[in-house]
């Protein structure tokens, strides 16, 4: 069984149909345990159905920070639970530098995903701007601050430099090992790693086999089930 862990984000792609003949291959590809797929919130009981036979888990993601109330457009951690959701990710670059969410506010978010009992993946990066200052290891550790008492085990961090995600081009092991080293060091060496950004099934494998570097969080690539099942086959 694969111990490091591939999660497909499929951001804002997908219909029923998409959804049904991509992870109906996916389906087929009897993969081990590990593997996740985050769909768009309205197709998570589809895709709940087709995998039900198989370790692939369901994902969203995003989710709000309340429970319940009047906030119009929000979807609770509690109802993605309810709707047999297994995990989430939280605090993507896109949601941080598109919709302006907050460290603090993707720290309530976690927190509140992990209470209704779904896997937490957080993500941390740093723009081009912030690597090229010699800043990147600040920045992420100020967005690891936020997890400080969170009980191990629950959730995966995603290092994902915002200049790498969906623009086909990959940080270095130079790059990828140093910094998964540090977000263990500054958590516990027990919580998994996963890098993300332009990860494909031709770059898999080498991602894959740098030191700290526990899955992969694909974007674009998990989008295609022979991508896909490429990526999943490569976990070792
Ligand atoms: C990074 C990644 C998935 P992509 O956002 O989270 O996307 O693989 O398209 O770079």
């Amino acid at each position: 069984m694969a111990k490091q862990m591939v999660i497909g984000n499929w951001k804002l792609h997908g219909s029923i149909g998409q959804i049904k003949s991509v992870l109906g291959e996916v389906a087929q590809a009897r993969l081990a345990a590990n593997v996740g797929v985050c769909v768009p919130a309205p197709y998570i009981m589809l895709a709940k159905q087709i995998l039900q036979h198989t370790h692939v888990q369901c994902g969203a993601q995003d989710v709000s920070q309340y429970h319940i109330g009047p906030y119009t457009g929000e979807i609770s951690s509690g109802m993605l639970a309810d709707v047999g959701c297994e995990m989430v990710i939280i605090g993507h670059s896109e949601r941080r530098r598109l919709f302006g969410e907050t460290t603090e506010q993707a720290g309530v978010k976690l927190r509140s995903a992990l209470d209704a009992g779904l896997f937490g993946v957080y993500c941390v990066g740093e723009s081009a701007e912030e690597r090229r200052q010699g800043n990147a290891e600040k920045v992420v550790a100020a967005q690891l601050e936020v997890l400080r008492g969170l009980p191990m085990g629950l959730f995966a961090v995603a290092y994902e430099p915002s200049w790498a995600v969906g623009s086909g081009v990959v940080a270095s092991g130079e790059q990828i090992s140093p910094m998964h080293a540090l977000i263990k060091e500054k958590l516990d060496d027990r919580v998994k790693v996963l890098y993300g950004g332009s990860v494909k099934s031709g770059n898999a494998a080498e991602i894959l086999a740098v030191d700290y570097v526990d899955g992969v969080l694909v974007g674009g690539a998990a989008l295609s089930a022979f991508e896909f099942v490429g990526i999943c086959q490569a976990a070792r």
